[in-house]
């Protein structure tokens, strides 16, 4: 699978070899030979054109690893990118509890539908499913034969309907009423497609999702068709809104293009490939090993996750001495904030510690992310000067670093002095317990400490879905209007 891609980008990646450092121009020469190969293997170009501008980007912008050689780190950094474009992924095909699910299987014709939902039902009869299959291709004579020996294959029940006396759309009503009394509790709609996507097609299926209401929508394509894939992948995606894409084929000899990218075109993702036209030949889609294989270089990849985690345990390390020492400066603070953030989003950390929870569900649309933003964003318009040492902040300099954030300058004045405190907090707080110093946070956090909107935030707190910021400067700012207008009643009648 993808041995020209992943040959052309290990080409690509000696281009970095021989250099004894990453500099701006020679990454962007090396990318120049990443794009050449993603163009080759038959990614969209728009797809082609931001993947590069991005990974370029953090290539410029990340600390060099001093493990690592330059061309080992490029890797690195393209494999993250590559998860990020195939990903994340979802794999449950959402059987509900009670009552009976649906799944509604789409595609062009001989992109493998049939052959998929004889896969699926092995897939969910291994789950401990009883999975029933509805043959509601009309299209094609033989397609309701195919998937009855598929059926009887499994050892799975499947209905069918006379084709000259029927229509699709009734076939699956009618496969899903029966389905329902035989008490199974997922059925699996084999619906028809077309050579080419077209506007028949386009509105029986549509007919179907309104009068079926299937829970999935998903969408067959064969990998070996590249960017048409993709293409179909985006106007039935217009059509039904689907929950996700089966890409088949990926065991014949496909360039990638299309696994690359589906999702970044449409948004929706690769759930299950297709890597063969045995039953057994479905696996759930996964963007990290996916992206493995497409670069084909294991060992490199474990050693830049090595990397790049002791790189981030000596970052901590060195920060918590600087603090101990009394030299924690605001850079570092910013420099902090954005490993937090790396663990995740700041809600997702909140809810992990005890007690904290309800605190998150109470703070409503209110994000902690838009705060440290907020803070990164006071920081960054600081000189490194200014970051090292604010004492030399004055007046103009202050109500500079407001501009060019965007904030007002007693933010500035308000995060300089909670900083100043915080320094000299944790100084203190090196001799702590941990469960000392996470009480002391809470203490200053509830008391609005680091945090530009401390008053919204009380606010919120106080009446759990009181309105949002904005609405609450307008009902301020109408109340003062109401108050002077009455206020100017009372002297005219004086
Ligand atoms: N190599 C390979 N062939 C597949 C795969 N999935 C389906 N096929 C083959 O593709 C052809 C069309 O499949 P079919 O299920 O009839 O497509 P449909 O018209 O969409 O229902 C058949 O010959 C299948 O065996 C796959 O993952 N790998
Ligand atoms: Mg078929």
């Amino acid at each position: 699978m993808f041995e020209s891609i992943t040959q052309s980008l290990g080409r690509a990646f000696s281009a970095f070899r021989g250099t004894g450092k990453i500099t701006e121009g020679n990454i962007r020469e090396g990318m120049q030979q990443v794009r050449q190969a993603l163009l080759e293997a038959d990614v969209a170009y728009d797809v082609v054109q931001n993947f590069i501008s991005t990974v370029t980007e953090k290539a410029i912008g990340e600390e060099v690893l001093k493990a690592l050689r330059p061309d080992q780190q490029i890797v690195g950094i393209v494999h993250q990118e590559l998860m990020d474009l195939m990903g994340p992924v979802d794999h449950s095909l959402t059987v509900r509890r009670d009552g009976t699910s649906v799944i509604m299987m789409c595609g062009l014709q001989g992109s493998g539908k049939t052959t998929t939902c004889g896969k699926l039902a092995v897939r969910l009869k291994e789950q401990g499913h009883a999975p029933y299959l509805v043959a509601a291709d009309l299209q094609r004579p033989a397609a309701i034969e195919q998937l009855k020996i598929l059926g009887a294959q499994i050892g799975c029940p499947v209905y069918f309907e006379d084709p000259q006396n029927s229509n699709p759309v009734q076939v699956c009503r009618n496969g899903v009423a029966a389905a329902k009394r035989s008490g199974a509790k997922v059925v699996i709609l084999d619906t028809a497609g077309r050579l080419h996507v077209d506007a028949q097609l386009m509105q029986e299926l549509q007919q179907i999702d309104n009068q079926v209401n299937p829970d999935q929508a998903l969408l067959v394509c064969d990998a070996m068709t590249g960017q048409d894939a993709v293409q179909s992948a985006r106007a039935f995606n217009e059509a039904l809104e689907l929950d996700g894409v089966i890409l088949t084929k990926l065991d014949g000899d496909t360039r990638g293009g299309a696994a690359l990218s589906v999702k970044a075109v449409t948004g929706v993702p690769i759930k299950f490939i297709g890597v063969g036209e045995q039953l057994d030949r479905l696996e759930e889609f996964h963007p990290d090993r996916m992206a493995g294989r497409i670069l084909g270089m294991g060992d490199i990849l474990s050693l830049y996750e090595k990397a790049r985690k002791e790189f981030d345990e000596d970052e901590m390390l060195r920060q918590q001495e600087r603090m101990q020492k009394g030299k924690f400066t605001l850079d570092d603070f910013r420099n902090q904030m954005r490993q937090i953030k790396k663990l995740g989003s700041m809600r997702d950390i909140m809810k992990m510690i005890p007690g904290m929870g309800a605190l998150v569900d109470q703070l409503g649309d209110l994000n902690p992310e838009d705060d440290m933003r907020r803070i990164e964003g006071m920081i960054d318009s600081m000189t490194m000067q200014e970051r090292q040492n604010p004492e030399i902040i004055d007046r103009s300099r202050r109500n500079r670093i407001a501009r060019g954030s965007g904030m007002q300058a007693a933010d500035i004045n308000k995060l300089l002095k909670d900083f100043s405190m915080m320094s000299k907090m944790m100084q203190g707080m090196t001799n702590m317990g941990l469960r000392d110093r996470l009480r002391m946070m809470r203490g200053l956090a509830d008391g609005g400490f680091m945090n530009p909107e401390a008053e919204i935030v009380e606010k919120k707190l106080r009446s759990a879905r009181g309105p949002a910021d904005k609405d609450a400067a307008r009902d301020k700012k109408k109340k003062q209007r109401k108050e002077a207008q009455k206020a100017k009643k009372r002297n005219r009648r004086r």
